[in-house]
């Protein structure tokens, strides 16, 4: 059942019905954050929570700090790491492909700040069929990097919104905002960091928020050979073991602990039975931790793992369920030449 009635006339924004606050950076440069400061829990408590319990684990969100996000750009200009030039393959060869489903009225939505190189691909080719455009930015934090600023002076007649709040509060925002339709795109197979039920849950929320004129752009991973998948996070230059060890630097500066980095080695292994890679932080030695910004103490054992991350690989059949059952129709789905990757294009059923 569409949720609203879509008019193309109506274009008045409606933001003001929203407990946002608007700051405007720059002429075509605005963000909007929400007024109350959302109930979700702070990395203290998450930390806490976490390595607390009998099998340990970090959450993958915490590994984007500054220098985090630094070091994830690395990865990506790795060779072994594929996903990021495959995708980028498929995306610089979408114009032809995409522009038969897009009218002029459309927006562009991104979940997460995303890559600049991406966006812009996208954005070149939304400009080929309209002659301003509407960039809506949705992430919990870095909306406001200096890509995002480059992009500004780059493109005259584009207008920057960005949203800093959940992926599903903004993109709730955005479909109040005005009625145009949006194409909202998800990149980087990042939605394989879910775990099977959040990834569902994720993009049934997703359906529900989207009117029946948008579409979704999202990129998944695929499953290939084990040696491939091995390498892109095993890499000859340990980049992904800086990534990695990066987020107990992040807990020893956010929350005075006293992690010692050369007692924990990176370890990812691709486990076939769930058709993911595992990511783990594991102790070289018998230790003991202090956390005191989380009020915790923590014991290790020798070879004991810390998980950080799931990336889950999917097959063609996987894609096509998990969008069936969570209310989403494919229109396309596009592969890079090796068939490491996949975009696939969708509209709410
Ligand atoms: C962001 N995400 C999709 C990356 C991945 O491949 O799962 C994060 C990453 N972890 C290690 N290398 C890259």
């Amino acid at each position: 059942m569409q949720t609203k009635n879509r008019t193309y006339m109506n274009k008045r924004p409606r933001q003001e019905l929203l407990d946002y606050h608007c700051n405007v950076i720059e002429r075509n440069l605005t963000y909007f954050k929400p007024t109350k400061s959302s109930t979700t829990s702070t990395f203290a408590d998450e930390i806490k929570e976490s390595l607390s319990k009998s099998e340990k684990f970090i959450s993958p969100k915490f590994f984007y700090n500054e220098t985090g996000s630094k070091i994830y750009d690395e990865i990506c200009s790795l060779p072994e790491y594929y996903p990021y030039s495959s995708e980028t393959e498929i995306l610089k060869k979408l114009e032809p492909k995409l522009l038969p489903y897009i009218s002029d009225e459309f927006h562009l939505v991104e979940l997460g700040s995303g890559s600049s190189i991406k966006t812009r691909l996208l954005i070149d080719i939304l400009f080929k069929s309209q002659t301003t455009l509407q960039y809506f930015p949705i992430d919990i934090s870095d909306i406001l990097d200096t890509s995002t600023k480059n992009l500004c002076n780059d493109y005259p007649n584009l207008t920057i919104t960005g949203v800093v709040d959940t992926f599903e509060n903004g993109l709730d925002f955005i479909e109040q905002y005005d009625d145009n339709p949006n194409l909202i795109t998800f990149l980087g197979s990042s939605f394989g960091n879910f775990n099977q039920n959040e990834g569902l849950e994720f993009l049934i929320k997703i359906s529900k928020l989207m009117s029946s004129d948008d579409l979704f752009l999202i990129g998944l991973d695929l499953k290939k050979d084990f040696k491939v998948l091995h390498d892109a996070y095993n890499d000859s230059q340990n980049v992904t073991s800086k990534f990695n060890l990066n987020v107990l630097q992040r807990i020893n500066e956010e929350l005075d602990a006293n992690f010692m980095l050369n007692n924990f080695e990176h370890y990812a292994v691709y486990n076939e039975k769930k058709g993911r890679i595992e990511m783990y932080l594991r102790s070289l030695v018998n230790q003991s931790v202090k956390i005191p910004k989380a009020d915790l103490s923590i014991s290790l054992c020798k070879n004991e793992l810390i998980h950080t991350e799931n990336s889950h690989k999917f097959s063609i059949p996987q894609i096509e369920s998990t969008l069936n059952k969570s209310g989403f129709k494919k229109l396309e789905i596009w592969f890079d030449s090796r068939k490491y990757f996949a975009l696939i294009l969708a509209k709410k059923l």
